[in-house]
């Protein structure tokens, strides 16, 4: 029998990525699914078919993190062999604005999942989306040996549910695993992460789309990867004979002004000459410098990053280009569309 999984946060840049990863390996795929008034599949819409189709791989459930019980009766229904806990309010500028929420979610949330699976007494193991953003204030580099000094009601959310991951495995025995992933990035990112941003921002420029670049503090340093090389990370975890916590990084750092330069140098613009700075986007604690040290997961679970810096830079401004000359095209042949270059009646 295939081997199956459960996801939360499937519809989310990284969700998208697993499923694939995980579809590639032969699983059954179960997603859990916010309802929203408008499609918020986008990212998993070339995975799915209709459940009545026998060949069906990808089986979507209407959920919240928010709702405990639900997520018991999921654990049931679904009987998974993995379950990845991706789903979050992942946003840390949006953490400030919405704190309560966002611990709800992202902390408690994390903390429901695992006690549905307690109750539910199902043998399964545990994968949570631990992040940089937990080592907050601490020196770089970053590795599982740092102590967290969160800046954000969103890294204090994510050190909660890093903390009951592993008082579950050391309770409970429960085989969970925390990736503590550095940022990373994708043409699937959100359009709202500076990287996206950007990219799109740049290319919409490019063609006369739009005018500016509005951002934030050009000097906070991450350490950007690809989305896709990530996930193969989540997967190892799950695979080795022990539960353990890894962080996931490329070893090199950039600041905010070094991406933004990259992506106009790559389109022969000058950024100065688009870019203003608007206070709104700054916040009220900043993460200066994230910069990982992967040496346990290169070691322990071989992994290690394929795309380069600029690999992922030249991916997210193609696709970003490919997506602003639907958006001009659409808007020549006097269609009213998003950004996203979807058409309006
Ligand atoms: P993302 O694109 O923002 O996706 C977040 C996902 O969580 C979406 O599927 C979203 O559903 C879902 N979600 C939000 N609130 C929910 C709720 N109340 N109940 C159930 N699902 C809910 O995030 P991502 O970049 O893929 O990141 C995946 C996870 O890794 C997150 O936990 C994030 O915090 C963490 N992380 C990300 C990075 C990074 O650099 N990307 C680094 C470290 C850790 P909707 O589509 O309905 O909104
Ligand atoms: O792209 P960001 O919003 O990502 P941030 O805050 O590092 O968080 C991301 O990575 C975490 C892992 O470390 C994840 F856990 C989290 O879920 C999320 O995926 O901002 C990156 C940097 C920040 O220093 C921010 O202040 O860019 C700076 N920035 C400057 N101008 C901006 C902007 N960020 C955004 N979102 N928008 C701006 O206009």
């Amino acid at each position: 029998m295939a081997p199956r999984a459960l996801i939360t946060g499937i519809t989310g840049q990284d969700g998208s990525y697993l499923a694939e990863f995980l579809l590639s390996k032969g699983y059954e795929v179960h997603g859990l699914i916010r309802r929203a008034s408008t499609f918020n599949t986008d990212r998993i819409d070339h995975l799915y078919k209709d459940f009545h189709d026998p060949s069906a791989r990808v089986f979507l459930h209407y959920g919240d993190l928010s709702v405990s019980g639900q997520l018991t009766d999921l654990l049931h229904a679904v009987r998974p062999d993995e379950v990845y806990n991706l789903g979050a309010q992942s946003h840390v500028r949006v953490s400030f604005d919405m704190p309560e929420y966002t611990g709800d979610i992202t902390g408690l949330g994390t903390l429901r999942l695992l006690e549905a699976i307690r109750k539910s007494g199902i043998k399964t193991r545990f994968y949570q989306a631990s992040s940089s953003e937990m080592f907050g204030a601490a020196p770089p580099p970053q590795n599982e040996g740092t102590p967290f000094q969160p800046q954000s009601p969103y890294g204090a959310a994510k050190v909660y549910a890093y903390y009951m991951v592993k008082n579950y495995r050391n309770a409970y025995k429960l085989f969970s695993c925390n990736g503590i992933l550095f940022n990373h990035e994708s043409p699937r990112r959100g359009e709202t992460f500076v990287t996206r941003k950007i990219t799109r921002a740049a290319t919409r420029i490019k063609l006369g789309l739009q005018q500016k670049l509005y951002l934030g503090n050009m000097e906070a340093k991450r350490d950007w990867g690809f989305a896709g090389d990530y996930v193969e990370a989540m997967y190892l975890m799950l695979q080795h004979e022990q539960p353990d916590d890894y962080v996931i990084a490329t070893g090199e750092t950039y600041s905010v002004r070094e991406f933004v330069e990259r992506v106009f140098q790559k389109l022969d613009m000058d950024y100065r000459d688009y870019l203003e700075i608007d206070s709104k986007y700054f916040r009220p604690t900043e993460v200066d410098v994230l910069l990982g040290d992967s040496t346990k997961a290169r070691k322990v679970l071989h992994w290690e990053p394929k795309v380069s810096f600029d690999q992922l830079v030249d991916m997210m401004v193609e696709a970003d280009m490919e997506l602003a000359e639907k958006e001009r095209t659409l808007r020549n042949a006097g269609y009213k569309c998003t950004h996203n270059g979807r058409s309006i009646p």
